[in-house]
């Protein structure tokens, strides 16, 4: 298992506590997959076009041997497992699996892009990876993920 990628989970919507636990045990079910860390899971305010509920966060840490491209097929499955309706909008949803960073891999694809193209400007996704390693470095800013949370409020758009 030599691909480390880190992924954050969202949900806004039943028993939110429930959906990360499950998510956190599904991405690790595989023989493919081995989750490493898990931060803590934090309440945040809904960052959406609409006013909704707010959200419980977190974030990962997963060895695995899989590509990226059939770890995120791996992710999508999950998220319709946990009762996901449709992807790619701001909708409120039973569960969210984002892929953060894979290795140090720069994937520029119709459905995927890596690293997540907005990490760097939230809070709810730089705070709990502080809880796994601030000295994992963004792979196209080149800067750490602590000084990312540092300077935040430089990359919000
Ligand atoms: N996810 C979004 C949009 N807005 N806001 C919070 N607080 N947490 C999320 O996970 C989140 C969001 C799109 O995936
Ligand atoms: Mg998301
Ligand atoms: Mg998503």
């Amino acid at each position: 298992m030599d691909n480390i990628v880190f992924v954050a989970l969202g949900s806004n919507i039943g028993d939110r506590e429930l959906f990360l636990d499950q998510a956190v045990l599904f991405l690790g079910k595989s023989s493919h997959t081995r989750v490493e860390c898990v931060s803590a899971y934090i309440n945040t305010v809904a960052e959406t076009p609409d006013s909704q509920s707010d959200y419980l966060n977190a974030v990962l840490k997963i060895r695995t041997s899989l590509s990226y491209r059939t770890f995120f097929d791996f992710c999508v499955a999950i998220e319709k497992q946990l009762g996901r309706k449709g992807k790619g909008d701001c909708a409120p949803r039973t569960i969210d699996i984002d892929i953060l960073l894979f290795n140090d891999e720069c994937v520029s694809e119709e459905d995927l892009i890596i690293p997540h193209p907005l990490m760097h400007q939230r809070v709810f996704v730089l705070k709990p990876f502080l809880d796994i390693d601030g000295s994992i470095i963004h792979p196209v800013l080149n800067k750490t993920i602590q000084e990312l949370y540092d300077h935040l409020y430089e990359y919000s758009g």
